[in-house]
């Protein structure tokens, strides 16, 4: 009986461990990154999962201005050697039976014009727009970037590799976040 409910206080300990249905749409790890004191950006990471047989889109997602000016969505790749970011045209598709993950190094939230600095252990709600599914508002823990990998069972290690040199698409001062 212990064993049970030890077990069942770590799964609730799990930083990323809010996860809820909206419609055919399982979403899952909800994160945002911790920031140091004036970094003007920050990423926000989740996990969706489509269920249905309708390919939806995330058009969009948004957070009260007392914690980030605007949000877009955004996509990070290799160019030309670089680790560059850039807004997703038209949404993150979210194709009929497949699972979408937002993560450091790939698709992820763009927190941009931060008022305070993201604090680990805060959390902030964040609207999500579904061009199907609809909206839902959700809870995104602040985490560390060593624990948003955990989350995600993402190898540590890599992260040299997105701070070296990065730049965003837009030119706008945003270099070097290490989203
Ligand atoms: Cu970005």
């Amino acid at each position: 009986m212990f064993r049970i409910l030890a077990a069942a206080a770590v799964i609730l300990a799990t930083p990323a461990g809010a996860q809820t249905m909206l419609g055919d749409l399982h979403i899952a790890t909800p994160m945002l990154r911790a920031t140091p004191p004036n970094a003007p950006v920050a990423g926000g990471f989740l996990t969706i999962e489509n269920r249905g047989a309708e390919d939806d889109i995330l058009i969009a997602a948004r957070v009260d201005g007392a914690v980030a000016a605007e949000m877009q969505l955004h996509e990070m790749a290799m160019e030309n050697g670089v680790m560059s970011m850039f807004e997703v045209e038209g949404g993150i598709a979210v194709p009929a039976g497949e699972t979408v993950i937002l993560r450091p190094g790939g698709l992820h939230l763009m927190l941009m014009g931060l008022p305070e600095a993201l604090a680990e252990g805060d959390s902030h709600e964040i609207t999500l727009t579904f061009a199907q599914a609809g909206e839902l508002a959700l809870d995104f823990p602040v985490l560390s970037l060593g624990d948003i990998r955990a989350a995600l069972g993402d190898e540590a290690g890599d992260g040299d590799a997105e701070h070296g040199g990065m730049k965003h698409g837009d030119g706008e001062g945003h270099a070097g976040h290490g989203n």
